[in-house]
């Protein structure tokens, strides 16, 4: 457990190799058709310095007026593009008892990017784990508690890893304080990615 949370599984080296190369074709595909476009802060308009895509039937978007999920790209108004076969058998692999996921946020960072302490609570239900992919260079990320005061503990997220949070870990404060820069091959022009799989509303 981190900090006396339950439901945080780590799974280093999940993918392959071979298998990375596989996934990040797949979301070559995905980018080309819903291209990754930089969210703005609510309230303050301020750019996040993460850029953005989805696939699934729902993403999650941020612009001034808010955080939410929707069925189409903001910029295109296209709806995002159908997840890829390797990430629905990912979760029916990691979360056999949880509802189909409906949405996979794809975060881009350049070696620069930040995501500032954080909880994911733009869902309608807590009761499906998120699951997280991590391609490309290393991340030091750090996750707390379920107060933003609560200590944190610290965390590299390397290419292939895949992080489960679940149970009381699913809404816990995280963030990603930085990248290490040349610490992986499989991006061309370096960086990360950081596909997280969601279940976003209430099955029926
Ligand atoms: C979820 N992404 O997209 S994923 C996000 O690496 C996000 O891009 C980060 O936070 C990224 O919302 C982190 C791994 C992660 C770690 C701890 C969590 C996701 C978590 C704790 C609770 C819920
Ligand atoms: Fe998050």
């Amino acid at each position: 457990s981190v900090n006396g949370l339950s439901g945080l599984s780590y799974l280093p080296g999940y993918f392959s190799r071979a298998a990375q190369e596989t996934l990040l074709e797949q979301i070559r595909a995905v980018v080309a058709r819903a291209p990754f476009y930089r969210p703005a802060m609510p309230r303050t308009g301020k750019a996040f310095t993460v850029r953005m895509s989805n696939c699934g039937p729902l993403g999650w978007v941020s612009d001034v007026s808010g955080y939410r999920y929707q069925p189409h790209h903001p910029d295109s108004g296209n709806p995002w593009p159908a997840m890829p076969a390797l990430l629905t058998n990912l979760w029916k692999d990691l979360a056999p008892e949880a509802p189909d996921p409906e949405a996979c946020l794809i975060n881009y960072y350049e070696n620069t990017a930040r995501m500032g302490l954080h909880q994911d609570r733009d869902e309608q239900t807590f009761e499906a784990p998120v699951i997280s992919v991590s391609l490309g260079d290393t991340a030091t990320f750090r996750v707390g508690g379920l107060s933003r005061k609560d200590p944190t503990k610290s965390f590299r997220l390397q290419s292939g890893d895949v992080v489960v949070l679940g149970g009381e870990a699913r809404l816990a404060f995280h963030g990603i304080d930085r990248v290490l820069a040349g610490t992986s091959t499989l991006l061309k022009n370096g960086g990360r990615i950081n596909l997280t799989l969601r279940r976003v509303t209430q099955p029926m």
